[in-house]
């Protein structure tokens, strides 16, 4: 097979000449190729069969020990300037890069099957989707791309009749770390990729393109492509708001997407709807407003942790039809992780379980599961136009200092929030507890160019005629004295939510103070709650000296990043830093 798009084709020719693959095979995305797949798969020992009476169509992945995790010092942004890079990403200059990975690729596919991947990133008739083909030499990455991007003949048509396509080219190569590196051109909107086979690393589609290269992308043609989560709030009179919110890892993303009301608000009528649990292409539409989509089709979640507690739509999801990659197997063969009842025999390597070892599952073990399987997938994230967002929800990991809930006054002081937003570490990490990371929107290693041209790209959205969505930050993970959470988190975030919305809809008043709106006495519904008073004032409370210091850090934070930070940001900071002082 060969397509009608001659740029492609040649292509595909180019990178056969110097990969030397035996075959060559156009994925179709078709049920029958994909069974083919799994059954080879089989054969080879790529994938084992879980226990079919209990999770049929599901299959692990056991992935060499060495390849478990994106490897971000290893990730590259190759532009033709080492400026536009930023001091947020390595970079390489890219006829370097094109010269020390090609080599690589040199003869690797010697012997095997090289597979090309039409995708969509997006609904396939959405003028926001954007197409990308993959070239690889792995069959898992094939699996896993058909379950988490649109794949086969329809992105193949798109594409065709585009001509305008990302390039990716992906090889397991020998899984020898010093031979290792993901690389991008986002001027060439070219991904290469080689020696991991590992998720984030090897399935091109996800965070390669859909965040580094579409970034980049997005800047040049006026719309966002942001790390965030999409979850549509159905209130009883049948109203739904759509929010988008941006949390670094750890921090519960695939949860929030899939929230489960507190039994009250069930009662009541509210529903939660899952658009998408990691990625969100935003543009703006004509009428002034934000309309977002999720680029995926699947969710590629973290296993460990995934209970009946946390997440029973995720558990739901991946009853059936799923791939595990490095999780740990019971004595019936069922897949098993951390947070799981039961007991695992065989660790993530396969060998058996003994917690000397460490834990069974593989903390970064993941599941790929197709979003139609989730309970609560919105019918609205296959639509075209995309869902109109009413609020940006900003957040991280912070023990002390920041409130559950504030809201930014205006949206050039949200882009300071999204800008200082980190995760405190916590003892799981290695290094330092404590020490504060910020990762500006959760972007640090996704933003595909300079973070100063980045905060300038958004301050660009507040334009005339913009009706941009509020902006809000919050914080799950305020712990008290006693060093316990104060805030239940979970299903009962739907709280702050709705709070939220109330202040898109006009309904609640809130409080001003120098760090943004807070919540009035009273407008959070905390009906059915064991709260103290003293939990929820600790929760709110404004420790003007230690804001004064928070600020002065977010200060030197922004000035690292030279003259490419806008002023307009580092102006919003003093303006805060200044209402501080105010007495
Ligand atoms: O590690 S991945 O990039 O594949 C997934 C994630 O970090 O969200
Ligand atoms: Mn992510």
């Amino acid at each position: 097979m060969t397509s009608k798009l001659a740029a492609l084709d040649r292509w595909v020719n180019d990178v056969a000449a110097t990969t030397r693959p035996a075959t060559i095979h156009w994925c179709d995305g078709s049920d029958t190729e994909y069974q083919a797949l799994v059954q080879q798969m089989l054969q080879t020992g790529d994938l084992i069969e879980l226990n079919q009476q209990t999770h049929p169509g599901c299959y692990l992945h056991r992935s060499n020990p060495s390849d478990v995790a994106r490897v971000e010092h290893l990730t590259f942004v190759c532009t033709e300037h080492e400026e536009d890079a930023g001091p947020n990403n390595h970079w390489m200059a890219p006829a370097d890069a094109h010269a020390k990975i090609d080599a690589l690729f040199e003869g690797c596919m010697e012997g095997r099957t090289m597979y090309v991947i039409p995708y969509c990133m997006g609904p396939i008739d959405s003028p926001l989707s954007r197409c990308g083909v993959e070239i690889t030499d792995s069959p898992y990455v094939v699996a896993n791309m058909r379950t988490m991007t649109r794949m086969g003949a329809a992105s193949l048509t798109r594409i065709e009749r585009e001509g305008r396509f990302v390039k990716g080219l992906h090889s397991t190569g020998e899984l020898d770390p010093e031979r290792r590196f993901i690389m991008h051109f986002p001027e060439e909107l070219t991904i290469k990729s080689y020696g991991s086979g590992y998720g984030g690393n090897a399935l091109l589609g996800k965070k390669c393109h859909a965040l580094r290269i579409a970034s980049f992308q997005a800047r040049r043609e006026g719309w966002l492509a942001e790390h965030m989560l999409i979850v549509g709030i159905e209130n009883p009179q049948g109203k739904t708001h759509y929010v988008a919110a941006a949390f670094p890892s750890a921090c519960g993303k695939t949860n929030l997407a899939m929230l489960i009301p507190p039994e009250g608000y069930r009662q009541n009528g509210w529903r939660v709807w899952t658009v998408g649990d990691d990625i969100c292409w935003m543009h703006p539409g004509e009428d002034g407003r934000l309309y977002a989509i999720n680029p995926e089709a699947g969710f590629f979640g973290v296993a460990p942790g995934t209970s009946e507690k946390s997440n029973p739509n995720a558990l739901t999801s991946i009853s059936h039809d799923t791939i595990f990659t490095n999780v740990a197997v019971t004595a019936d063969n069922q897949p098993w992780w951390e947070g799981l009842p039961g007991t695992p025999v065989t660790d993530w390597q396969g060998r058996p379980y003994d917690p000397a070892n460490g834990p069974a599952a593989h903390p970064n073990s993941r599941f790929t599961v197709s979003a139609k399987q989730c309970p609560t997938w919105s019918p609205k994230a296959e639509e075209a136009q995309g869902v109109p967002i009413s609020a940006i929800v900003f957040g991280g990991r912070r023990p002390s200092l920041l409130p559950l809930v504030m809201e930014a006054r205006d949206w050039a002081h949200g882009v300071l929030m999204g800008a200082a937003m980190g995760s405190e570490t916590t003892a799981a990490a290695t290094g330092a507890v404590g020490v504060l990371r910020r990762d500006s929107m959760a972007m640090k290693p996704f933003c595909g160019y300079h973070y100063g041209d980045y905060f300038t790209h958004w301050l660009s959205f507040d334009k005339p005629g913009a009706k941009l969505p509020k902006i809000f930050h919050v914080n799950w993970f305020r712990k008290g004295k006693d060093g316990k959470f104060l805030w239940p988190g979970f299903g009962e975030n739907l709280r702050v939510i709705e709070w939220m919305i109330d202040r898109v809809d006009g309904k609640a008043r809130g409080v001003e103070t120098p760090i943004g709106t807070l919540p009035a006495a009273g407008e959070l519904k905390l009906d059915g709650l064991a709260l103290s008073r003293d939990t929820m004032a600790e929760l709110l409370d404004l420790d003007t000296s230690g804001w004064q210091t928070e600020l002065h850090a977010i200060g030197e934070y922004l000035d690292s990043f030279g003259n490419r930070l806008p002023s307009r940001l580092r102006q919003e900071q003093l303006r805060v830093h200044q209402a501080l002082h105010t007495p």
